[in-house]
């Protein structure tokens, strides 16, 4: 048996950005220059990308951690430090991205095919940055920031229009390799099918459409039993269910209940599922059906909306007409389901939480207003960039800086020093 692996926990870590240089011009007969010390380098991210030949997580087995490289520190004559490469990492198409400690979806890779899931660090400014009128010869310079880094979850959801569910053995495999050129395993035991197969549907004038065999659900898989908990991420894309029910009860089951179990299942792991349009296929009718439960069905389906078939997929008998109907319901319903993403990365609260991290101090003259937010947010700012600068003031007065600084006794005219950027404070 191939293996599959459709889910995966996975470490990932950006590269930390160059520290910043601290340097001196040097100059003949001038004691000392002007600073020169350059930026450090960004960190590179970590990056997805789809690779449409891949239908598995397998090659993350055994690769687990992922750490993209560092930016280069900053050097003298104002030398700007090489960034770190980007580490990007090829995933098969449908799979979803997660933050594994919230859960929350970060990123479908179906709705786009590149997602950087963590930033690199920005390289720390060199000195360069920091002379001002008061400070001509500034002797420090940034440190480079660490990069993001999460432990998140991989998942595929594969792309399928289609997806065949049911109980096992009521034909499902059957039914996709008459439908598709997909030749999965057939017999006569439960859970014959193991992982999912896909198979492509041709339609008159190059049309087609996705089919996704599962694994037989029972009762309890949406809560875990058998390995339909397993799969049912899968279904969750499909626009459509063909779902296949062993319409002469062979193996002594009641069909109408079969029915009835596998949609408990569906929306107790999802109820979305639920509302999903179906197909019920019934099938081994070569091998009778009993009229008063082909009546019971027929009932059940008028009520909720589904069409009903009765087929024989072993001799290939009714089978096209369930195609024809899927495709023509297709032509109606919405595009694959896509996942929208819900996670908002750390960064983005900082401005909320910055009041309670921010100290003002003293010392000499000057006041120091510190914050581990605040060393990395200004970085952030292009001081010379007008739109950057009433960010910058818009934050300091939204996020309580202001008021700390007030609070702690800052008057009109007074020194500040914001990490090496230091002015005149104006009310
Ligand atoms: N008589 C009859 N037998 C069928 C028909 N379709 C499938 N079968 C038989 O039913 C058994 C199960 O068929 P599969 O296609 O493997 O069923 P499945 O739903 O894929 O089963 P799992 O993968 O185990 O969930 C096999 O022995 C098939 O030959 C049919 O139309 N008539
Ligand atoms: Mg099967």
């Amino acid at each position: 048996m191939a293996l599959f692996v459709d889910k995966t926990d996975i470490f990932i870590k950006a590269g930390k950005g160059g520290n910043g240089a601290v340097s001196f011009r040097r100059e003949k007969y001038v004691a000392k220059g002007g600073p020169d010390g350059g930026d450090g380098g960004h960190g590179g991210n970590i990056v997805f990308t789809v690779d449409e030949g891949e239908d598995t997580l397998v090659r993350f087995r055994y690769a687990r951690k992922f750490i993209a490289e560092n930016g280069e520190d900053g050097r003298g004559k104002r030398f700007h430090g090489k960034n770190g490469e980007d580490l990007v990492i090829p995933v098969p198409p449908g799979t979803v991205i997660r933050d594994k400690q919230t859960g929350l979806v970060m990123f479908d890779m179906s709705r786009d095919k590149r997602f950087i899931a963590a930033k690199g660090g920005r390289g720390g400014w060199g000195n360069t940055h920091f002379a001002t009128p008061t400070r001509q010869i500034p002797r420090f310079a940034n440190p480079g920031l660490p990069g993001e880094e999460r432990e998140i979850t991989l998942e595929i959801k594969m792309l399928a229009d289609v997806g065949l569910i049911g109980l096992p053995s009521v034909g499902k495999s059957t039914f996709i390799s008459r439908a598709s050129a997909a030749k999965p395993k057939v017999a006569a035991y439960h859970f014959t099918t193991l992982s999912p197969v896909l198979g492509v549907v041709r339609l008159p004038g190059e049309r087609h459409f996705v089919m996704a065999d599962l694994p037989g659900l029972i009762e309890g898989a949406g809560e875990g039993a058998g390995l339909g908990f397993e799969f049912l991420r899968h279904v969750q894309r499909c626009r459509l269910f063909i779902h296949v029910v062993d319409g002469a009860g062979s193996e002594g089951r009641d069909p109408a209940e079969d029915i009835r179990t596998i949609n408990r299942e569906l929306e107790r792991y999802d109820p979305a599922l639920l509302s999903r349009p179906q197909i019920i296929a019934l099938n081994k009718e070569d091998l009778g059906f009993d009229p008063g439960v082909v009546e019971e069905i027929r009932k059940m389906c008028e009520e909720k909306g589904w069409q009903l078939f009765t087929l024989s997929a072993q001799n290939n008998d009714g089978v096209q007409r369930v195609i024809d109907a899927a495709a023509s319901l297709l032509e109606t319903l919405p595009a694959l389901v896509e996942f929208e993403p819900e996670f908002i990365p750390e960064e983005k609260h900082e401005e909320k939480v910055a009041a309670q991290r921010t100290t003002v101090t003293q010392e000499g003259d000057t006041w120091f207003v510190e914050g581990e937010w605040l060393a990395q947010f200004i970085q952030k700012i292009n001081f010379s960039d007008r739109d950057d600068v009433r960010f910058f003031q818009r934050v300091m007065r939204e996020a309580g800086v202001e008021d700390a600084m007030r609070n702690a006794g800052v008057k009109d005219g007074d020194t500040v020093n914001i990490y090496g950027l230091e002015f005149d404070y104006v009310y």
